[in-house]
């Protein structure tokens, strides 16, 4: 009887009870499966094993193989959702009802987190776009090929003013005029790369993840060879940069009348860790960057020929962003006027971009 799988299996199971890090389970498999390891020289001693007993042997040895694989898997998963648990907590040190000894004032977390972002699509070289509060039918739903009676404008009603004009929905509004604005700079070989984040304004019934006045940062690249696989990376680079670390997201289609195809991505709710919890609705993840590739209509209506070129649009919901990146429960804190609450984040991860202007 051939005992050394036993013993290996035995031996890994007491390594494996010692482990605690993420870091320590890889060096286990290097330790148990990698080309030098443990495993790997059992299957050489197959070799000086009698040929009768040799079948028996190997299938001993293929189970701690298993075995060993099954088990640091799961070690892995469990010390993820334990390091992530950790990392949520430590993101959930803001107590609204601690006294604050900030006599100078403070930025609002939704600059320090609009700031963080411009700092980083500065860093790849988009350009930051102003834009106004107020807008018209035509740039907010028409020029995004949302023709009037359109069922998605019924997602977006907001505040008209007598004049006609409208607080902007969505900071798309934006788009047609920032396509128009460097159309004959890309017809001269230069990408359009821009974002412009802004305030938004809708008739919302208010709770903890909605509000009927929040921000968001639009985003757009265009040139002759863009493709999803380029939008899929800015995402991901921004969300990595923001949170420091590796955010589960998840991309699902998403209908929006200005992207073909459109997405929703998810971010999973660093508030509950994904179990679900009144921030995210229940659900664990919530919806943050709704994207995809421009609508030829959307370039046709700015005067840029979809033939020549294509592009990537994206809708960060920044006030959302805060929340995640601040672990505040409630979205309705940002606009309450807390003093108390609002000046417990601090600007330390954070540098001036020339560019950006003030709030
Ligand atoms: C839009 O506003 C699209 N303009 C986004 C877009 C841009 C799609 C470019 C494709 C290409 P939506 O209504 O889903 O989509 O809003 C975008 C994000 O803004 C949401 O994911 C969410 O994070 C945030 N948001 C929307 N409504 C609210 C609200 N009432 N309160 C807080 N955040 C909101």
């Amino acid at each position: 009887m051939f005992e050394k799988p036993a013993e290996l299996k035995k031996l890994f199971e007491e390594k494996l009870a010692g482990v605690t890090a993420t870091a320590d389970v890889e060096q286990l498999r290097i330790e148990f499966l990698g080309k030098k390891g443990s495993v790997a020289a059992l299957m050489q001693e197959l070799r000086n094993i009698p040929n009768e007993q040799k079948k028996e042997a190997g299938q001993a040895i293929n189970e701690t193989k298993q075995f060993v694989e099954n088990a640091i898997a799961e070690k892995l998963e469990e010390l993820k959702k334990l390091e992530e648990q950790k990392l949520i907590d430590a993101c959930e040190s803001y107590d609204e009802s601690m006294p604050t000894d900030n006599d100078i004032g403070s930025y609002h977390p939704i600059t320090l987190v609009r700031r963080e972002v411009e700092n980083i699509f500065l860093s790849m070289g988009f350009s930051i776009e102003d834009y106004s509060e107020i807008t018209d039918d035509y740039n907010c739903f028409e020029a995004l090929n949302i023709p009037k009676h359109h069922p998605a404008r019924d997602m977006q009603d907001t505040y008209y003013l007598s004049t006609g004009q409208l607080l902007k929905t969505h900071t798309s509004a934006a788009q047609n005029t920032i396509l128009r604005k460097y159309k004959s700079s890309l017809e001269n070989g230069n990408p359009i790369r821009a974002i412009f984040p802004g305030r938004c304004f809708r008739n919302e019934k208010i709770d903890a993840c909605h509000e009927n006045t929040f921000f968001q940062m639009e985003g757009m690249m265009v040139d002759k060879d863009i493709s999803i696989s380029n939008l899929i990376y800015f995402m991901k680079t921004m969300l990595s940069e923001v949170f420091q670390r590796d955010i589960t997201v998840r991309l699902r289609p998403g209908f929006f009348p200005f992207v073909e195809p459109g997405f929703e991505l998810d971010i999973q709710c660093s508030i509950c860790g994904g179990k679900g919890c009144p921030s995210c609705k229940d659900s664990g993840w919530l919806e943050l960057c709704p994207c995809g590739m421009i609508h030829p209509n959307v370039l046709t209506a700015a005067g840029i020929d979809p033939e020549k070129y294509i592009g990537f649009a994206f809708g960060l919901g920044m006030t959302r962003l805060a929340m995640m990146r601040y672990g505040v429960k409630d979205i309705r804190v940002f606009n309450s006027g807390n003093l108390k609450a609002l000046s417990q984040f601090t600007e330390k991860s954070f540098t001036k971009p020339e560019e950006s202007k003030e709030a």
